[in-house]
């Protein structure tokens, strides 16, 4: 019987140490810009994090609140700032993406209604593994709080 338990004991452990290394990704401080009015692209902001022991691609986006969600990388190219589409983004393993302003941020475009300071959109981000994000970014008129 006690060795029945040990064995029992160690299947548990094992368990455990399964469960932690696939820890969902999430977003930290998720917000989108409020835009002047009659903006038809909004840009999105947030820092996500894949805690598991996986490095997970994130291949899209989605959004109820616009026709289509890109991700965007902007780089400075001949002294000019250009927005460059990326259509996978790598999220290491214990690692984080930061999506900030003046670099890589979500592209919310063609809103389907006015949003202003208050309101909140909800983002869907799909991985190459099948797995979704929900997020909900609320709209502000700037980073701080
Ligand atoms: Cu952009």
């Amino acid at each position: 019987m006690k060795h029945f338990l040990s064995i029992f004991l160690l299947i548990l452990i094992a368990a455990a140490g399964c469960a932690k290394s696939s820890q969902p990704p999430y977003a930290e401080d998720p917000w989108v810009r409020e835009p002047p009015p009659g903006m038809s692209m909004l840009a999105g902001y947030m820092i996500l994090h894949n805690p598991s022991s996986t490095d997970m691609t994130l291949t899209g986006a989605s959004s109820p609140d616009f026709a289509a969600v890109e991700f965007h990388n902007s780089v400075v190219e001949d002294g000019v700032s250009r927005m460059r589409q990326e259509t996978s983004l790598v999220l290491a393993a214990g690692e984080a993406l930061r999506f900030v302003p003046g670099g890589r941020h979500m592209m919310l475009i063609a809103p389907g209604r006015q949003l202003s300071e208050g309101d909140k959109v909800l983002i869907e981000l799909s991985f190459a593994d099948g797995s979704e994000l929900h997020i909900t970014a609320p709209v502000r008129s700037s980073g701080g709080h």
